[in-house]
């Protein structure tokens, strides 16, 4: 297993360890929250801009939700290197076709984002209901089957190619309770965009 930096050191950070060929869980922030992508355009942009970078970068997408103030998902990076020119890329241009269609030239979108390396099948599959489960940890319903449902989200991909049995079954095997990586941000990273 070789291990990367992700980037020069700078004066006053630490550098960015990336290990090649894992799978990370990824989440991201707008600035202050804000619902900046809070159309379904805006939002299929986005997935767009997602698709074409990890063909780009060969990278393989488990699970996904995209909210308009956040996303969360998990994913499997062949070069580890490339984990934040992904991000940094698809900040950038999702900064730039937003602020052009608001209007609104250099608005900040993004605040940090939160990569964890998976290490086991059971971090994975937490990992992964984590994210089945985000429409109802984020009240868009009260009730999981609907939650399956959600479509900007795995979610409705899952349940076409497994069925609903199968993500009961991975929850019920892998329960999330007082399981919060949004809260963990020991390994947050600062970008611009
Ligand atoms: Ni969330």
């Amino acid at each position: 297993m070789s291990v990367r930096l992700s980037s020069k050191p700078r004066a006053g950070r630490l550098p960015h360890l990336y290990a090649d060929g894992f799978t990370y869980f990824l989440t991201a922030r707008t600035h202050d929250q804000k619902h900046y992508l809070d159309t379904d355009a805006k939002k299929q942009l986005f997935i767009q801009i997602w698709n074409t970078l990890i063909k780009d970068y060969t990278i393989q997408t488990y699970h996904w939700i995209l909210w308009s103030n956040h996303y969360h998902a998990l994913i499997y990076v062949p070069i580890g290197d490339t984990l934040p020119r992904l991000i940094n890329r698809l900040h950038s241009t999702m900064t730039l076709k937003l602020n052009r269609i608001d209007n609104t030239p250099g608005r900040k979108i993004w605040n940090q984002y939160w990569d964890h390396c998976v290490r086991n099948e059971v971090d994975f599959w937490k990992h992964f209901n984590y994210i089945t489960a985000n429409p109802v940890k984020h009240q868009w319903c009260k009730d999981l089957a609907i939650g399956f449902t959600y479509p900007h989200s795995g979610n409705p991909q899952w349940v076409q190619k497994q069925g609903t049995d199968f993500l009961y079954e991975r929850i019920w095997s892998y329960p999330i309770r007082e399981f919060q990586p949004e809260e963990n941000k020991s390994s947050s990273r600062d970008i611009t965009g």
